[in-house]
């Protein structure tokens, strides 16, 4: 195809704001996880879409806040990367908290750490949860913070206002040669993303400090002559006691987390899926830069 256009577009913005869900909605697949607790996406997500002799390769990224620990650090740093690689950005914010401290700060950030060249629209997400007259007070508030490219007014559960934004994002990309081929919806394998399925089920299962304490590697995926696929993985968690409450009473919560998981890879495969999960104690998992690899990350300096 002769005059393509190929690039990418970050989706930056503070925790929970909905950047995976707008990933999702954008490509039509389920490629990043979501859950309604903060700091669920660790590393950077690409999907794909293809529009007509446009490519647009969006990159779902961390959430940005004040970080403390270390695998806070590394996820922030991603998503700041994210952003200085891009051809363009999308700052996503929750239309129900408006411009709080947390929005101001990354956009601050924002002036500092990325070239003022490069195109930024700011998305209003959440749309479908507050009265539009509140939307004027916002767009005024938006205004004055920063000169932003484009203001757009979406609801990424709802797919609702997403076309226009892509129509404007399209016409950014640089021209050149499609970088993924046609059928491609991203670039994380399918042991990534079944691990990261299993996270999501841990931390809808699991409270407060918890779900930031764990992560799940693929130890082992195979596919079976009968068709079904077997699929280990190990759910490393930092204290030996954090082990009776990943298994619940009986072992129950641990099941039900990875009939849940299992479930949803199945559907996902189109194939039946055997699920083994195992609880490894490793309290050095936070430091441990083959965990980070894991997530597409990098281990910051102690
Ligand atoms: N009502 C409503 N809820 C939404 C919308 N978009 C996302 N959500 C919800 O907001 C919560 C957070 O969504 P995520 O997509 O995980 O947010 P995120 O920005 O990726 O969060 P982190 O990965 O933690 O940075 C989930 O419960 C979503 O269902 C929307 O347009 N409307
Ligand atoms: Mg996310």
């Amino acid at each position: 195809m002769s005059g393509t256009r190929a690039g990418f577009v970050a989706l930056i913005g503070e925790p929970n704001a909905g950047k995976s869900t707008m990933l999702n909605a954008l490509v039509g697949a389920k490629l990043s996880i979501v859950t309604h607790k903060v700091q669920t996406t660790r590393g950077r997500i690409r999907g794909v879409l293809n529009v007509e002799a446009d490519q647009v390769i969006f990159v779902d990224t961390p959430g940005l806040f004040a970080p403390k620990r270390r695998l806070d650090r590394a996820m922030v740093s991603a998503a700041w990367a994210g952003a200085g690689e891009a051809d363009a950005v999308v700052l996503l914010i929750d239309a129900q908290k408006g411009l709080n401290g947390g929005v101001k700060r990354i956009v601050e950030q924002y002036k500092h750490q990325v070239s003022p060249d490069k195109p930024i629209a700011i998305a209003v997400n959440k749309i479908d949860k507050v009265r539009h007259d509140s939307l004027l007070t916002l767009t005024t508030e938006i205004t004055e913070l920063h000169d932003f490219d484009r203001i757009f007014y979406v609801s990424a559960t709802r797919n609702d206002g997403l076309g226009d934004m892509v129509e404007w994002l399209r016409g950014l990309m640089p021209e050149g040669p499609w970088l993924y081929p046609e059928d491609q919806l991203g670039d994380a394998s399918m042991r990534s993303i079944a691990a990261e399925i299993t996270r999501e089920k841990l931390m809808l299962r699991l409270h407060q400090e918890l779900p930031y304490q764990l992560t799940v590697g693929t130890d082992n995926w195979e596919d079976r002559k009968d068709g079904s696929v077997k699929i280990e993985q190990t759910v490393y968690i930092a204290k030996e006691g954090h082990r009776p409450i990943v298994l619940g009473k009986g072992g129950q919560t641990l099941k039900s987390v990875g009939q849940d998981s299992r479930k949803e890879l199945a559907e996902m495969l189109e194939h039946p899926v055997h699920l083994f999960l195992h609880v490894k104690v490793d309290p050095r998992w936070l430091d441990d830069g083959e965990r980070y690899a894991e997530m597409g990350l990098e281990l910051p300096e102690g």
